[in-house]
C-alpha cells in the first residue's frame, strides 16, 4: 500500500482503473434470497451463474481519517422483471458518509435509514451522489446495454453490515413494468427494527 501521494486513471471505454488492489466479482448466486421473483432467480441460476457486477478498489488502511475509494460496475440485466443491483449495506459504523461520481449509465440508488425512511435517487453519467451518514445504498442499473459505472469513496472506517439488507431486503425495489422502470414497495419488507 503506497503512502505517499498518488494518482491513477480511470478512462472509458471499460472504466477499470489503471491501478487498483482488490477485485470483487459478485455473481447472481451471491444474491440468493434479494430478488422478489424466486422463480426466475432459480431457472437463470440453473442456467448460469452469471456476474451482475464488478468492484474495484484501491487497498487503504481500514482506519478513521483513510479514504477508501474505487470504482464499482454493475452490469445491464434483469432477475424477472427487476433489475441487476448490487448487494446493498449499511455501513458498521452508521455514521459515516460515502460519496459518488457516475461515469457511465443509468439507473437509481436505493437508500434506507434503520428508522424506515427510504429515498431512491437517480443516477445519470456525471452526477455526483452524496449518501449521507445511516443511510443503507444499493445501485440499480436500469440500462439495457450499458454498465453503470461509479466511483466511490467513503471512511476508512465504515465497514459493511450486509446483514440487515440479507434479512429485511429494501423497502423499495426498482422493476421493468411495461416496458419502464418503476420504483415499487417491497412486498417483503419489514422493518429492521420490526416496525
Ligand atoms: C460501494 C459498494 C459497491 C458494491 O463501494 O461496496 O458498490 O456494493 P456492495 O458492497 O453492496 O456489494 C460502497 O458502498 N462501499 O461502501
Ligand atoms: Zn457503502
Amino acid at each position: 500500500m503506497r503512502e505517499d501521494p498518488f494518482s491513477f486513471d480511470i478512462q472509458g471505454p471499460n472504466y477499470i482503473p489503471s491501478e487498483y488492489d482488490n477485485h470483487i466479482q459478485r455473481k447472481l448466486s451471491s444474491m440468493k434470497g434479494q430478488y422478489l421473483n424466486q422463480v426466475a432467480y432459480n431457472d437463470m441460476l440453473y442456467q448460469d451463474d452469471v456476474l451482475l457486477y464488478q468492484v474495484f478498489e484501491l487497498k487503504r488502511q481500514e482506519v478513521e481519517g483513510e479514504l477508501l475509494h474505487g470504482i464499482s460496475i454493475v452490469h445491464p440485466g434483469k432477475v424477472g422483471d427487476e433489475y441487476f443491483m448490487t448487494k446493498g449495506h449499511y455501513h458498521t459504523v452508521l455514521e459515516t458518509a460515502e460519496i459518488y461520481f457516475i461515469l457511465n449509465g443509468q439507473g437509481y440508488i436505493v437508500m434506507e435509514t434503520p428508522e424506515g425512511d427510504s429515498a431512491v435517487e437517480e443516477l445519470t453519467k456525471g452526477k455526483v451522489l452524496y449518501v449521507p451518514p445511516r443511510w443503507a445504498h444499493r445501485s440499480v442499473n436500469i440500462d439495457s446495454e450499458e454498465d453503470l459505472v461509479m466511483f466511490f469513496v467513503y471512511p476508512g472506517n465504515a465497514g459493511h453490515d450486509y446483514g440487515t439488507i440479507e434479512t429485511q431486503g429494501f423497502k423499495k425495489l426498482v422493476m421493468e413494468i411495461d416496458g419502464k422502470p418503476e420504483i415499487i414497495d417491497n412486498p417483503r419488507w419489514t422493518s429492521p427494527e420490526g416496525k
